[in-house]
């Protein structure tokens, strides 16, 4: 596995004390969260080969990266460095006589040490809450000696900063090139992009060749962010013209309970298509920033955001006050769920509302809860399938539903976001309380308020959409920064 250097090309060889959490570094800075191509694990002395990564952009390798098997009898391979070296300070003659077979007992250490012997830059991970002992001293000694440039990773575990950390950045400081901090469980995008650039500090020599790399990681990223604005869009648009039919006969207008129940089905129906539609958005994103392990609810109902409850229109979405002003700049757009689903044609008298739950809480709008609006039976539907008669359910009638929607996908895209790819725990993707949309520029609402008039009326939505989406990407850069500091 261990290929000789490529001298265009840069590596680094991921080293450290067995189970410091080398694979699982890797594995976030490279966005593997499969266990067959990185091994994380809490046992120790999991990885016992070295594993070559490479990070390919356009067919060209970018750079290398080799995981290794860790130390594990630093103290002795040092001695025995030191012995087949004789006086003075041992240095790749040395080392490659004991990655040659000298060092026959090491497996571990030669294993480690070759790709550094090959050209192979330091990446050494350490654990900063475990106390600095001899065993240690002697991994960094012998790192030393490979004349290598050297960066040390404190992987912290957690909050805690612990108090061996200042001892370690010390002995670390005199013996590495550059310390940097790197949480494998926690780290975001704007965390693995610096340890690449602290990479570039530390590797002069490839320097022209990491710095394209971060450009193309850069771009990669900015590629990502419009495809998840590009899709969001997409599936909003299909959201706001859902619309879910049922055959009547003469039966339903004589019978309540069958009308009652052929219209609550209907609902049902219509809700279950929303939440396919969203699965389908949810499931694209994930995919596109590589979870396998983070998965979206599949059963269905709509987990963490259940349009029938009345919490879920209180967190997310516009307050009322900016529904009006919304309302106002998209000419009228408050009802647009209404018009939506009638086509424009005002049924009048015959329109049934389907209301959903009852008499419970208070909704912003003055008290009600989200409404389906139905053209009843008696009304041909609007497209006019055949000449049989039809009721139809489409979007609620309440002017938050497309924002409550928007908040959904922009909180789970947060919770992505933060979810690194070094854990290997299977995790369902929930959604957050706090929502976006309230915290937007009002330029922006207005934007957005009136594309949605304009998605539903299937009227003018076009011309909108270059604006609509840098404005959804701009969103998204900023989800990203709060998703960094915020944690
Ligand atoms: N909480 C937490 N656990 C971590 C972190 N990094 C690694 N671990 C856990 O520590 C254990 C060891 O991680 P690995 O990445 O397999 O460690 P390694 O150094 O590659 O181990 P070997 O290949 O056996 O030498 C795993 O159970 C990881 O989930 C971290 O940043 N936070
Ligand atoms: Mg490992």
């Amino acid at each position: 596995m261990n290929a000789p250097s490529n001298a265009d090309t840069p590596a680094f060889a991921v080293v450290g004390r067995v189970n410091m959490g080398k694979s699982a570094v890797l594995a976030t800075l490279l966005e593997i969260d499969d266990n067959e191509i990185i091994r994380v694990s809490p046992t120790p002395g999991e990885t016992t080969c070295c594993q070559d990564h490479r990070l390919v952009f356009g067919g060209r390798e970018c750079v290398r990266f080799i995981d290794t098997p860790g130390f594990s009898r630093p103290i002795e391979a040092m001695r025995e460095i030191r012995r087949m070296h004789g006086s003075g300070v041992p240095g790749t003659d040395a080392l490659r006589r004991f990655v040659a077979g000298g060092g026959a007992d090491f497996t571990d250490e030669r294993r480690l040490l070759a790709p550094l012997l090959d050209g192979a830059g330091v990446l050494y991970v350490v654990d900063p809450a475990k106390p600095l002992r001899d065993d240690f001293l002697a991994e960094m000694e012998i790192l030393r000696w490979t004349g290598r440039p050297r960066l040390a990773v404190l992987n912290r575990r957690g909050d805690a900063t612990g108090d061996n950390e200042s001892d370690w950045r010390e002995r670390l400081g005199g013996a590495f090139n550059l310390v940097r901090t790197f949480d494998a469980h926690r780290a975001r995008f704007g965390e693995r992009l610096r340890l690449l650039r602290a990479l570039l500090d530390i590797e002069e020599g490839h320097r022209a060749r990491l710095e394209e790399t971060i450009r193309l990681v850069e771009d990669e990223w900015a590629a990502r962010r419009e495809e998840a604005a590009e899709r969001i869009m997409d599936f909003l648009r299909d959201a706001l013209r859902l619309r879910v039919t049922a055959a009547t006969d003469e039966r339903d207008g004589m019978m309540p309970g069958r009308s009652e129940r052929k219209s609550r089905e209907l609902t049902d129906r219509y809700y279950r298509e929303l939440a396919r539609l969203e699965l389908g958005l949810l499931e694209k994103l994930l995919d596109l920033h590589r979870h396998h392990l983070l998965t979206a609810e599949a059963s269905g109902a709509f987990a963490g955001m259940d349009l029938r409850s009345v919490e879920t229109w209180r967190k997310w979405g516009l307050t009322r006050w900016q529904i009006a002003a919304v309302g106002a700049a998209a000419g009228g757009a408050a009802g647009l769920a209404v018009d939506a689903a009638t086509g424009g044609v005002t049924h009048g008298a015959g329109t049934v509302t389907g209301t959903l739950g009852g008499g419970i809480g208070t909704w912003l709008m003055g008290g009600r809860l989200p409404e389906l609006k139905m053209s009843g039976p008696g009304f041909a539907w609007r497209l006019g399938w055949g000449s049989g008669r039809a009721i139809e359910v489409g979007p609620p009638d309440n002017p938050n539903f497309p924002w409550v929607l928007l908040d959904g996908v922009l909180t789970r895209y947060r919770r992505m976001l933060a979810r690194s790819h070094g854990r290997r725990d299977e995790e369902t993707l929930t959604a957050d309380d706090d929502g976006f949309t309230r915290g937007f520029p009002s330029e922006r609402r207005k934007l957005l308020g009136k594309w949605f008039a304009a998605c539903a009326k299937r009227k003018g939505e076009g011309d909108l959409e270059p604006k609509v989406a840098a404005e959804l990407v701009a969103t998204l850069a900023e989800i990203e920064q709060t998703t960094r500091e915020g944690g």
